[in-house]
């Protein structure tokens, strides 16, 4: 069978199998693995790689090969379901019907906006899943409120990284290229294998990171690449022989960085001709740089001086080298410095937008410029109330949220204005996921007088606040595009293909198309119900292949055509490199970069405009035995958090049983001698605790840590627990952000230390008993 072509096809036994491309739910970055779904009946019966697929060539995660489990679940909520508000907190819920839940919703809504405003509706939405797209468009134009929250502190996830990107890169989210895009992969003329691939605070085989297919690392490793692993942590890839680990103190990251780009200043090996032609503000960069000689910065960072010049003459003098940048870079205070000093050493590596280097895409494009587009639904003083959108421009330009961190004082204060409604798409933030001082943002919450929720399970959030519950269909059971970085890069786009119905449970997508059409229809014509019928699950699914092939008019062809093509590469319709030489990334149509210079800025205009230094510069983290010596005795320790495990997404699938025997229990993991020092043996339970608060995990005793330094899981909850309040399903139990402190952001409002604040340990006899 060829790829694509046929998307379904009966099998002799009855089966039938339906090609796809995964995104979430379950929780997954938009990777879009080519699968093909089995059913029989109109029941899910396994998964399989889609050995077809160019890219990922019939790899395919646990979690999504775990989708059987996952979509039977005993726990999974598949009916609309209600509460009294007096019963927050009690397992008190009764089945509803999806009728009485979108008149009584949509009845709640006028309400609120007419007695206090849109804005005092606001959306808490979470990371990177399809639901990315959806939730932005229920905000804006089907609730018509500004106040889009994605709660964690600092915005500390992918934004800054975006953001940072559009400021002084002029161009989408710059990834590195696996030959994704290109039809003819590592073997397509136009592509060059890297020679090294800088790994930077990012851990993409199992975290598939914002839409990046993380195995590449595998096979471009086996076609002769070597890694610079610039991580605390020595990690697979970083333990392969040949490979070069960097174990960085956490959160040091950006004086690593420009005593790099310092060395190549001094030597002279970096892309001169580049430099000179694109790069802005070079002589200034020049002089910042060499405030960071490398034997003081191998002190901040407690790497080997040796170690770091080996480094910088790879970057400066091997080509091409490819980039991979993570997480680590917006968990970090100082990280908006870090990802300009980033983008500035790609460049003098001579990376930006070739072969084996870094890809860059235009700044938005299909669904993500549609979701962009959703703002013009409010009036502009409706806009202009935006919760932190002032204060904080440097954040609010870049992304069209809330400030978080600002959006709990408002929560706590009432002050500019009290939040009346809440709705929850994809998040769970009261587990450790998004929100830092979690205990604070559950007691404000409980002022909100409506909240729906839209998710799959009973999560401790739903249990918490939750008055109605929306339940939420799989990707398996759906229609949708999948489109690596919401059309920032697009390095390949997939549909998603409808495998099977579950319940009542509805997609994203089909509940703005329904609430849309109620609350603001000229925004949202695709859903047309026959007369006298409000849920009519026929007009429903049609309005689905309408929006979606309205959305792929920009590239001349139809939702039907689209799944029939099976996969969308840009090399295969006029992809290019170098776009800045060919007048392909600014609105004008000139060469350059879109930004203000037209130039990448190592001299940011908008940073200084924003108060902020144009040049970028390291910050000792807040809260480190360095920069609180008079803490230093107490908490000598430092802990970082949250590196993925291929068993689950966040808070996700700590319910799905062969997932949960693969990664049981919350994990810190320990170096022997500091185990030992504290007397702590692999399996221990242990607390690991600071001035901020206190989390429980079993010890991991491993020697990829450096002494003094932890590793603490994140999104820990106890779906087998009592769900009722005060236990909440044990969510305060092993909850990390507990330890990390509200507001502690930089500058531009972006960035917080959940990978690294100071801490202790000590042993304890159980996750209960001291
Ligand atoms: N299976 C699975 N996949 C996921 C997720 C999940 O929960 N589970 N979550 C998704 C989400 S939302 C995201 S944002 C991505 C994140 O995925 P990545 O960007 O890969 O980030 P992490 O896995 O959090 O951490 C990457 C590495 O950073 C290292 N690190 C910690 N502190 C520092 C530091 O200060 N400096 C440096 N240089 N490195 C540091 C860690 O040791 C780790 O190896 O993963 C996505 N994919
Ligand atoms: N300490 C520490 N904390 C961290 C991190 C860390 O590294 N360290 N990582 C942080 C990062 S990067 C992020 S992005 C946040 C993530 O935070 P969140 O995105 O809030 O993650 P979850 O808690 O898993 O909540 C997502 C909820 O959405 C539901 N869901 C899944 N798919 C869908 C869907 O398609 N539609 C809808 N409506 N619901 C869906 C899930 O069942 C789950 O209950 O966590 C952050 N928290
Ligand atoms: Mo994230």
């Amino acid at each position: 069978m060829a790829y694509g072509k046929q998307w379904q096809t009966v099998m002799e036994d009855g089966t039938v199998v339906t090609r796809s491309n995964t995104w979430s739910p379950p929780g997954s970055h938009p990777v879009g693995y080519g699968v093909k779904v089995v059913t029989k009946d109109g029941e899910l019966v396994r998964i399989e790689g889609d050995d077809d697929n160019p890219i990922t060539t019939g790899r395919v995660n646990a979690m999504n090969l775990a989708l059987r489990e996952y979509t039977y679940a005993p726990s999974r909520i598949i009916h609309p379901m209600k509460r009294n508000p007096e019963d927050r907190g009690k397992d008190k819920w009764v089945q509803t019907t999806w009728d009485e839940a979108l008149d009584t919703i949509c009845d709640k809504v006028r309400y609120f906006q007419n007695t206090y405003g849109p804005e005092s509706i606001v959306v808490f939405g979470g990371t990177g899943r399809e639901a990315c797209i959806f939730y932005y468009a229920l905000t804006f134009s089907v609730l018509q409120s500004p106040n889009c929250c994605y709660t964690q502190s600092g915005w500390s996830c992918y934004g800054p990284r975006c953001s940072i990107s559009d400021y002084v890169l002029g161009a989408g989210y710059p990834e590195l290229d696996y030959a994704g895009h290109l039809p003819g992969s590592y073997q397509d003329p136009r592509y060059t294998v890297p020679k090294w691939i800088v790994v930077w605070g990012k851990e993409p085989l199992p975290s598939n990171g914002d839409g990046f297919f993380g195995h590449c690392l595998v096979d471009l490793m086996k076609l002769g690449t070597k890694i610079i692993s610039i991580d605390p942590r020595i990690t697979w890839v970083g333990a392969h022989d040949g490979n070069i680990n960097l174990q960085v103190r956490p959160q040091t990251d950006t004086a690593l960085a420009l005593a790099i780009m310092n060395l190549m200043f001094e030597t002279g090996e970096y892309d001169q001709e580049f430099a000179e032609k694109w790069i802005y503000g070079l002589d200034d960069m020049k002089a910042r740089a060499a405030e960071y000689p490398v034997d003081k910065v191998a002190e901040i960072t407690g790497v080997d001086a040796e170690d770091i010049k080996r480094v910088a003459h790879i970057i400066g003098t091997e080509r091409p080298i490819g980039w991979a940048w993570g997480l680590a870079f917006d968990q970090n205070k100082n990280g908006v410095q870090l990802s300009q000093a980033f983008i500035v050493l790609a460049a003098l590596a001579g990376s930006i937008d070739r072969p084996g280097g870094l890809t860059l895409g235009p700044p938005s494009a299909l669904l993500g410029k549609w979701r962009m587009e959703q703002r013009g639904a409010m009036a502009d003083d409706v806009w202009q109330k935006r919760i932190g959108a002032a204060a904080w421009p440097g954040l609010s330009t870049g992304m069209a949220t809330t400030q978080p961190d600002e959006t709990l004082n408002t929560m706590e204060t009432d002050q500019p204005y009290a939040l009346k409604m809440g709705w929850f798409n994809s998040s769970n933030f009261l587990t450790p996921t998004c929100s830092a001082q979690p205990k604070r943002w559950h007691k404000a919450l409980q002022k909100l007088e409506f909240v729906v929720v839209q998710d799959l399970t009973m999560t401790p959030t739903a249990m918490a606040v939750g008055d109605y519950f929306l339940p939420m269909a799989t990707w398996a059971e759906h229609n949708g595009i999948v489109l690596t970085h919401y059309g920032r890069n697009t390095v390949f786009m997939g549909p998603m293909n409808k495998a099977l119905q579950v319940g009542e449970c509805k997609s994203d997508v089909e509940i703005c198309l329904m609430f849309g059409q109620r609350l603001n229809p000229s925004w949202w014509p695709w859903y047309k119900p026959a007369d006298g019928k409000s849920l009519d699950l026929d007009a429903l699914a049609v309005a689905v292949e309408d929006f979606y092939s309205d959305q792929l008019k920009e590239l001349g062809m139809d939702w039907n055509q689209f799944r029939e093509e099976g996969l969308y590469q840009p090399g295969a319709h006029g992809f290019e490199y170098e776009k800045y030489e060919k007048g392909l990334l600014r609105f004008d149509g000139e060469p350059g970069f879109n930004t203000i210079t037209g130039q990448i800025e190592a001299y940011s205009i908008l940073y200084e405009s924003w108060g902020e230094d144009p040049l970028p510069y390291y910050e000792e983290p807040n809260y480190s035995p360095i920069s609180k010596p008079d803490f230093a005795g107490q908490y000598p320790l430092i802990t970082t958090s949250g590196s993925r495990r291929y068993s689950s997404f966040h808070s996700e699938h700590r319910h799905v049983p062969s997932l949960r025997q693969i990664d049981p229990w919350p994990w810190v993991q320990i170096n022997p001698e500091t185990a030992a020092e504290y007397g702590i043996t692999d399996g221990d339970w242990c607390e690991v605790y600071n001035m901020f608060g206190e989390a429980r995990f079993k010890a991991e005793v491993t020697p990829v840590m450096k002494p003094g330094i932890l590793n603490c899981a994140h999104g820990w909850w106890f779906p087998e627990q009592d769900g009722e309040e005060p236990n909440l399903f044990g969510v305060w139990k092993s909850n990390f952000n507990s330890l990390v402190p509200h507001f502690n952001v930089g500058k531009l409002g972006f960035g917080a230390p959940y990978k690294g604040v100071m801490c202790n340990v000590r042993r304890v006899r159980s996750l209960d008993q001291d």
